[in-house]
């Protein structure tokens, strides 16, 4: 009775595969108490950029510099996601962490 469950675990890996878009690219950074992981990344242009909350601690996600401003909430969990469109630089920090919170997007 083995071959028959390895069959439909090999469908079901398969049926996942095809549930992803193309084109759909997704770069995670988690927003932790006090820091950004990672605090450098690098993108293509079209990239989503999703920040997702792991800490325990109010945070937010704001550009201070770069070819594109934007700014979330202060949430302490969930997510917060950006599809960036413009090349450059992005300095990023938390608004209530800010020096030390920061980071830095590269969109080439
Ligand atoms: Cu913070």
């Amino acid at each position: 009775m083995k071959k028959p469950l390895v069959g439909a675990a090999v469908a079901a890996i398969a049926a996942g595969a095809l549930a992803v878009p193309a084109l759909a690219a997704t770069k995670t950074v988690q927003v932790k108490d006090n820091k950004f992981v990672a605090s450098s990344i690098t993108v293509k242009k079209g990239t989503t950029v999703k920040w997702v909350w792991k800490g325990e601690a109010p945070h937010d996600v704001s550009v201070t510099k770069g070819p594109a401003k934007f700014k979330s909430k202060v949430q302490t969990s969930g997510s917060f996601s950006k599809k960036l469109t413009k090349k450059g630089t992005y300095s990023i920090v938390c608004t209530i962490h800010a020096p030390g919170m920061k980071m830095t997007v590269k969109v080439k």
